[in-house]
């Protein structure tokens, strides 16, 4: 299961084979006729680089231990390896891992060599019938197509090639494989040999089930060619999701025999059943890396952690492994795959230079109040962190306290400077001119007064609040309405009354008392020391 270093070369026969299957080109054109504005990394045999792993296989125990088990040819003499034993005319041989020479581990089916893997005979228990050979691709990928050779044995009878997008965790069908249409229905509930009318369709083959040749079969699986979406790859999600895979599973069912799964008493008779059994010699799995057509390199080498780990080298503004998402800054439209048509590039936050990342949010664009580095109101780029006591979805704005005078740009780094007003009783200044804004329980040019309808400068609350002990139950405490140029400091007393300062008199300390004029002044010639009415 160790990943051992991708090898790029030395497979002739898959570049033929990739080249029909999917024509690539490689350059610097943001542009070609083949793949349009999509950028896409070469293709290469997945399987070179990935971990492999069998249920069982033959000369091990179920521990991986070794052991000796006999096998025989279907038949015929010997054509692949060197049988040392001819019991009743079968060529036999055994396995066993101790032995170089008769160890078939399962690494030899991705090795390059002419070995190959080799299953349990069924002599060992029916049981092995079933045996799933995975693949661990490391990473997720695109699969365009699967090749699998096999060795010493005809192809599976019964079988079912799986994938998985979760590292292992579950997998599921790619392709079902059986010998007859019954069994496609029976058994998989398939319509055999189905025209593939959707980009998903799972089908069931008969024509890889059958028992000719009696060695050296191969299966070709193709995810991609005869697919609705095959000549327009970049604009099915479907067909972009259904070649995806970071595991891949041959689970084999059932071996394939000569018509010997029809008679179960042969079924019992070893020197029948040490004759089936599966092999393989190699496996090629035709993939890419998943870069969502934002990149035309994938390598390996810059992850740290894992320098075997391959990663889109990204264009078109966007990040990550695979190229899904945009990168730091480039938020102001929402990412999106490339097509033949558009490189649906990432595009740029306007920022003012006062932020370096940003997020894109749809409800800013549906209200039209992000800038784009056009000058447009259009997209939804949000600034994240604005500095230089900047604020504000394009950091356009200076914090509360600061303003930027008429003259100096938005981008300017020191644009932003601190009003002259005091804080206490102002909300900053106005952007351009500086002049103080009032809190809004203030008035006046300097922010100097309650606003109307609150009292107590300054404090400039609302209305007289009653001590609660003297609020009665079923009483609501009555309104303080008083004209607040006759008022002392605009307040009235426990019952809601209005305190009239000296010389004013009336409900609401709206008119001069006896002896005084000119409201609000009230000038009067009398001196009155009323004392008693501040509280
Ligand atoms: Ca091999």
């Amino acid at each position: 299961m160790e990943n051992t270093p991708r090898r790029r070369t030395g497979a002739r026969l898959l570049a033929v084979l990739l080249w029909t299957f999917w024509t690539t080109v490689d350059g610097q054109e943001t542009f070609n006729d083949l793949t349009g504005f999509s950028l896409n990394p070469p293709y290469f045999n997945l399987a070179e680089g990935s971990g492999i792993s069998a249920t069982a296989t033959c000369g091990e125990d179920e521990a991986g231990a070794p052991r000796v088990d006999l096998f025989c040819k279907l038949v015929g003499g010997p054509t692949l390896g060197l049988p040392t034993q001819n019991i009743q005319g079968q060529y036999c041989d055994h396995c066993n891992a101790l032995d170089p020479n008769k160890a078939y581990p399962v690494t030899n089916a991705i090795d390059g060599t002419e070995r190959w893997w080799q299953s349990p005979p069924l002599s060992r228990g029916l049981v092995y019938n079933e045996v799933n050979v995975t693949l661990d691709l490391g990473q997720l990928f695109h699969v365009a197509y699967v090749l699998i050779k096999f060795a010493n044995s005809p192809r599976p009878d019964l079988w079912v090639l799986e994938r998985s997008i979760d590292n292992g965790r579950t997998f599921i069908p790619w392709q079902y494989f059986a010998h007859s249409k019954r069994e496609c229905i029976e058994t998989f509930g398939k319509q055999p040999n189905k025209r593939i009318l959707n980009d998903d369709d799972q089908i069931c083959t008969t024509e890889y089930s059958r028992i000719i040749p009696l060695e050296n079969g191969e299966i070709v699986v193709s995810l991609i060619n005869g697919r609705p979406g095959s000549k327009n790859f970049t604009y099915s999600p479907v067909l972009r999701d259904f070649t995806k895979a970071t595991n891949i599973r041959l689970r084999f069912l059932r071996t394939n025999t000569l018509l010997g799964h029809l008679l179960s008493k042969t079924q019992r008779d070893p020197t029948v059943t040490r004759r089936y059994f599966y092999s393989i010699k190699d496996i090629s799995v035709g993939g890419r890396c998943v870069c969502h057509g934002h990149a035309q390199v994938c390598g390996a080498g810059r992850s740290p952690d894992n320098p075997n780990r391959l990663q889109c080298e990204c264009q078109h503004n966007t990040c990550g492994e695979s190229c899904d998402h945009c990168c730091p800054g480039f938020n102001q439209k929402p990412w999106r795959a490339a097509t033949v048509d558009s490189p649906n590039e990432c595009q740029p936050c306007q920022c003012f230079s006062h932020a370096s990342d940003c997020y894109y949010d749809p409800e800013v664009e549906k209200r039209g109040a992000s800038l784009d580095t056009f000058g447009r109101y259009s997209g939804g780029g949000v600034c994240i962190g604005c500095q230089h006591n900047t604020a504000g979805i394009n950091c356009e704005r200076c914090i509360e306290g600061y303003y930027r005078p008429h003259g100096v740009p938005p981008e300017s780094p020191a644009g932003c400077i601190p009003c002259s007003c005091d804080e206490r009783i102002t909300a900053g200044c106005e952007m351009g001119s500086g002049r103080c804004i009032c809190k809004p329980q203030f008035a006046g040019e300097n922010c100097d007064r309650c606003a109307d309808g609150r009292y107590y400068y300054p404090e400039c609350i609302r209305k007289f609040m009653f001590p609660l002990s003297l609020t009665h139950a079923v009483c609501e405490p009555p309104a303080c309405i008083c004209d607040h140029r006759g008022t002392v400091h605009g307040v009235c007393d426990v019952y809601g009354r209005c305190l009239c300062r000296r010389g004013v008199e009336g409900e609401r300390c709206d008119r001069c008392g006896p002896g005084y004029h000119s409201f609000p002044s009230c000038e009067g010639e009398r001196t009155l020391i009323s004392k008693e009415i501040f509280i």
